[in-house]
């Protein structure tokens, strides 16, 4: 398998992330943002939408992180644990995947990007927004391990990196301890790769 995507992506470490926590060997190909290498022609025909992370996987190409995280699972999890058939499971994590890449992506994440490279945003606004999803989101999780029922499944992992990175935005998560407490038990998973800092915002050293 070869994995598109560039190193101070989040979408693109969601990816590694599952992929190593599935012990699956792939070949990761760095695609150059900076420069434009995501709007050639070359990149275009695997995702169109001119983005990474993008997975081939022998005639198999899947573009979008979140699409990806179904993919391997239902591919390459035959225990059913990471994406469970049960239809009200299944919708669950589906509610946790569309919450990461509507309101994390679009809170969180924009933040940090901002910071990363001095992108000009409405940061009062983008603040209270991330806030607002961090602060329903450690009330839900009192009590819980997981995002969904008692196991870990790729609800986890959707939500994991942006969260984890959400300090690099001026984001502090330090008030909210049940998001805390969770990302010590992703980080504790065997295979478990980390997102490096980008050290900026909170994390600027
Ligand atoms: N919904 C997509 C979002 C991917 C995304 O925003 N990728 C960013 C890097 S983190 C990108 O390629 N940005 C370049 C662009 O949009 O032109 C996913 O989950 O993969």
């Amino acid at each position: 398998m070869k994995l598109y995507g560039y190193p101070t992506s989040g979408h693109t470490h969601k990816a590694q992330l599952f992929l190593s926590l599935l012990k699956l060997d792939f070949e990761f190909v760095n695609v150059d943002l900076l420069s434009g290498e995501h709007k050639q022609a070359s990149f275009l025909a695997l995702n169109p939408f001119g983005q990474v992370p993008v997975l081939v996987d022998g005639e198999d190409v899947i573009a979008d992180s979140n699409a990806i995280l179904v993919y391997l699972a239902r591919t390459y999890d035959p225990t059913g644990q990471w994406l469970p058939e049960d239809p009200m499971k299944h919708a669950r994590v589906e509610q946790f995947l569309s919450t990461a890449a509507h309101r994390l992506a679009g809170s969180a994440a924009l933040l940090r990007a901002a910071n990363l490279f001095s992108r000009t945003v409405n940061k009062p606004a983008l603040l209270e927004s991330a806030h607002l999803l961090f602060s329903q989101l450690n009330d839900y999780l009192q009590g819980k391990d997981w995002l969904v029922d008692e196991r870990v499944t790729i609800a986890d992992v959707a939500f994991y990196t942006y969260t984890k990175v959400a300090p690099e935005g001026d984001v502090d998560l330090s008030g909210y301890p049940s998001i805390l407490s969770w990302l010590n038990n992703v980080e504790a998973l065997d295979g478990f790769v980390d997102m490096p800092s980008s050290g900026v915002g909170l994390r600027a050293s």
